[in-house]
């Protein structure tokens, strides 16, 4: 075969072994894979992977993205998404507005609700249980995913509770999944320049743990494309293997491509195409234990997004409503596609699209969607 041919030349060949037999890469195969420029040959790989999991299809959500606030004390250097506390734009949705932006989709069918916002130290224990409360009375049948580990660990500091209550809480106010935002790049070295005053790597893997354990599956990130190494992201992807291993509740992958305009770090060119290739590749060959890998298509762009369904990822996120974290400017939030658009590009790509849930349960199989999108 053609590809045992490229393999072979790269000296990957133990490697497409051990995918073929379903074993486990170690941290040195990861390097490996990294350090291998011949984009088709991880495609190839990461491909056996995705399609033994998931076979031909491309999931998608139909979600609503809110951001309660944009005050963030935290100040890492890659965000352009923050304000200062005590900044003018600042700005704090009440309850109330939370739900009127919920309200604004209802003709939407939305399944998903995922929000997340900035540490505000301003704001109190229960102002996030109010939250959770309103969204859910708004729209009792979306699932709600929101905050962060960095969020969570904000929110334990001034609850002052254990976070197995915490969890209690706030699933009793209706929160039933956390997304995986927050995680950067496992390295103090990374920490130290560009978001030193967050919960470190262990922090984060330790409220990750506490939530599955208390029922909360959730998603994991690796933002990439800045200061880091391949050794780094290496070790992030190990880290993440092995609290999975313990408790099974990570859904998803995400890779977050990183978008240098309008922060402290725009004079870095930012990643490529093949980059954010790559990263999808190398993280579905050493997240074997992860059911999915998603690329989203925000950061991404919808034509990388469709050629990296077949690069390892099975997940293309969803019709995003309005997404602020990686906006063009300032004022300007609205990042969509409609349905039908995105089922087009799905099956552009060769893929058959699958609408799930936020738990991977399907809500419409491909047929019914092609037919109901004309
Ligand atoms: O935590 C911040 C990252 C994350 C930039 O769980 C940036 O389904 C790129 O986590 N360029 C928030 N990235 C987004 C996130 C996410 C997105 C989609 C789906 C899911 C999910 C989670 O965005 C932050 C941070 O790591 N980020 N600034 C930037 N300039």
């Amino acid at each position: 075969m053609i590809y045992d041919d490229l393999i072979g030349r790269a000296g990957l060949e133990d490697i497409l072994d051990k995918v073929l037999a379903g074993q486990r890469l170690s941290l040195d195969d990861g390097l490996r894979l990294y350090a291998c420029d011949e984009l088709p040959i991880l495609g190839y790989l990461a491909n056996i992977v995705r399609e033994r999991k998931s076979g031909d299809t491309a999931y998608y959500v139909r979600n609503q993205h809110i951001n309660y606030t944009n005050v963030c004390n935290k100040l890492c250097k890659f965000c352009s998404f923050y304000v200062k506390p005590k900044d003018e734009r600042g700005y704090v949705l009440t309850p109330e507005q939370v739900a009127a932006r919920v309200a604004e989709y209802d003709e939407a069918p939305i399944t998903e609700i995922h929000m997340v916002g900035g540490v505000n130290p301003k704001l109190p224990y229960q102002y996030y249980l109010d939250v959770l409360q309103a969204m859910k009375q708004a729209r009792p049948d979306a699932h709600l995913k929101a905050f962060t580990m960095i969020e969570i660990a904000q929110i334990q500091r001034i609850a002052k509770k254990p976070l197995e209550e915490i969890f209690a809480d706030m699933k009793a106010a209706g929160l039933e999944s956390l997304p995986g935002g927050g995680a950067e790049v496992f390295s103090d070295r990374v920490q130290g320049d560009l978001f030193w005053t967050k919960a470190d790597s262990e922090e984060w893997l330790e409220i990750a743990q506490a939530a599955h354990l208390a029922g909360l599956p959730s998603n994991a990130t690796m933002l990439y494309g800045h200061i880091e190494n391949t050794e780094e992201k290496v070790y992030h992807l190990v880290r993440l293997r092995e609290v999975q291993d313990e408790t099974g509740g990570f859904l998803c992958y995400i890779p977050l491509s990183f978008h240098p305009e309008r922060t402290e770090l725009e004079d870095l060119p930012g990643p490529t195409g093949c980059l954010d290739l790559k990263e999808i590749a190398v993280g579905r060959l050493m997240l074997d234990n992860f059911p999915h890998v998603k690329t989203f298509w925000i950061m991404n762009t919808i034509e990388i997004s469709q050629t990296a369904l077949w690069y390892g990822a099975d997940d293309i996120d969803g019709t995003v409503m309005d997404y602020e974290i990686t906006r063009k400017s300032f004022t300007e939030t609205q990042q969509r596609l409609t349905q039908a658009e995105l089922l087009q590009r799905i099956v552009e790509a060769g893929r058959q699209p699958l609408e799930r849930d936020s738990l991977y349960n399907i809500v419409a199989d491909t047929p019914t969607l092609l037919a109901a999108t004309g």
